[in-house]
């Protein structure tokens, strides 16, 4: 087999150098709670390929669906000859998001499409044209998404002129906002709106219910209640964007279930097909059937093989009961956590809901974040054997998504590494 050393210098010449990669070594296969690359050596998986793999790589009914609709059909465009799947996963997303009121949902291939989407629905059912974001938000790469993303490194960086009608106003941060209760921030939040947009122009406001690549914020109790009640007296369309916190990855089914918030819409891809990319918008019917009939869609939408994967991950999500699973990792993760942060000055706070874990590094006795020790530490756990990955604004978080199948065996020896690589 060709050695990772050979695969890199042939992605050199062949790969744009705008595409980066965590480690790199070149996999050879994945499952549990494990990458293995090709020259045979392990890693316990922190990663989850981006909080994707929640039913974990190659999951038995994942395959066996993928591979039963790979011989009927692969595709035939959704917009051109219908097929039942598509419908199925539309039930089921209808079903398991929070909201008991009559929902639609259109499915995509991206996240940022989905999220591209919602902005487009929301528009048109509103005919408003503003957009209300957050501080360290991450909504994707494409152009609308990158005005809804917070970070110019590396995310839109010399990639302007970016869309318009884009809003950015404070989140709730804990551990640097001073400590504002969850409704003070969200009254910040909304007389910033209020006097700079007006409510009345605004369409849609869009929030991750704990922020991924900005540092797995979880924004203080109350902030989500009470920004969901504005958005109801106001007539704007809350928007959650569960990309990565959704499917059981936060210990419920979505991130929202956890102070009762019911969106109007959420976006949803990562963990919704065990690794074959899909995604959805799904919400409300009056406002998703707002849109004229052939006003949204793609070709690859609901491709059909995506859909196969997304009913088996949905189903092994229910058989493995992956929420109390995500739960469980949260008990034994935090735990450890909290215990290194104890004789660590350098972590300033251990964070996260379920199985989206972090820790945030400071020079100690400041809140000065430390980006230098964040990137050594996550080296070191790679360098022995645990993928894992770093996000924040200031680049000074390292986060955990494991798979929601891992053992606690391979969770005992992830956090073992890790507790090592804080020396
Ligand atoms: N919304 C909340 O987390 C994707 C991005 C990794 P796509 N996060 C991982 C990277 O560096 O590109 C994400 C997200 C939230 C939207 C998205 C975008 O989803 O499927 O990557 O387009």
């Amino acid at each position: 087999m060709t050695s990772s050393e050979e695969l890199h210098k042939r992605r050199g010449a062949a790969v744009a150098r705008g595409v980066g990669s965590t480690i790199s070594s070149y996999v050879d296969h994945a499952g549990g709670g494990t990458i293995t690359d090709v020259e045979g050596r392990q890693w316990i998986d922190f990663a989850a390929g981006i909080a994707v793999a929640n039913v974990g790589n190659s999951a038995r009914r994942v395959v066996e669906a993928v591979k039963a609709q790979v011989e009927r059909f692969t595709h035939t465009c959704f917009m051109v000859a219908p097929y039942e799947s598509y419908v199925a996963v539309c039930e089921q997303l209808n079903a398991i998001t929070p909201g008991d009121f009559e929902k639609r949902s259109a499915l995509f291939n991206s996240g940022a499409e989905a999220v591209e989407n919602a902005v487009k629905i929301a528009r048109h059912a509103t005919g408003r044209p503003a957009v209300v974001v957050f501080d360290h938000a991450y909504h994707g790469r494409t152009n609308l998404t990158m005005a809804l993303t917070a970070k110019n490194m590396p995310y839109k960086h010399r990639f302007g002129p970016f869309a318009g009608e884009i809003y950015r106003v404070p989140m709730s941060y804990p551990l640097r906002d001073g400590g504002l209760s969850g409704a003070e921030a969200a009254a910040r939040a909304i007389e910033m709106v209020e006097k700079q947009v007006g409510a009345e122009n605004v369409a849609a406001l869009l929030i991750e219910p704990i922020q991924g690549e900005g540092g797995f914020v979880v924004p203080a109790a109350g902030f989500l209640p009470a920004l969901r009640e504005w958005a109801t007296a106001a007539g704007v369309v809350f928007v959650a964007d569960e990309i990565q916190t959704g499917f059981c990855r936060t210990g419920q089914w979505f991130a929202c279930e956890h102070e009762e918030v019911v969106p109007d819409l959420i976006t949803l891809a990562k963990g919704i097909a065990g690794g074959l990319p899909l995604a959805a918008v799904t919400g409300r019917a009056e406002l998703m059937d707002a849109v004229h009939v052939g006003g949204l869609g793609g070709t690859y939408g609901g491709n059909p093989i995506a859909c196969a994967a997304a009913l088996a991950s949905i189903e092994t999500m229910r058989e493995l009961e992956l929420t109390c699973a995500a739960q469980r990792i949260e008990t034994v993760m935090a735990a450890r956590l909290r215990t290194i942060a104890e004789r660590d000055p350098r972590i300033a706070e251990v964070r996260g809901r379920g199985a989206m874990l972090a820790v945030e590094l400071v020079q100690p006795g400041t809140l000065v974040p430390d980006p230098a020790a964040t990137a050594a530490i996550s080296a070191a756990c790679h360098a022995a054997g645990l993928l894992t990955l770093t996000c924040g604004t200031y680049g000074n978080v390292l986060r955990f998504l494991p798979p929601l199948v891992i053992s606690d065996d391979e969770l005992a020896r992830g956090l073992d590494i890790l507790d090592a690589a804080f020396g």
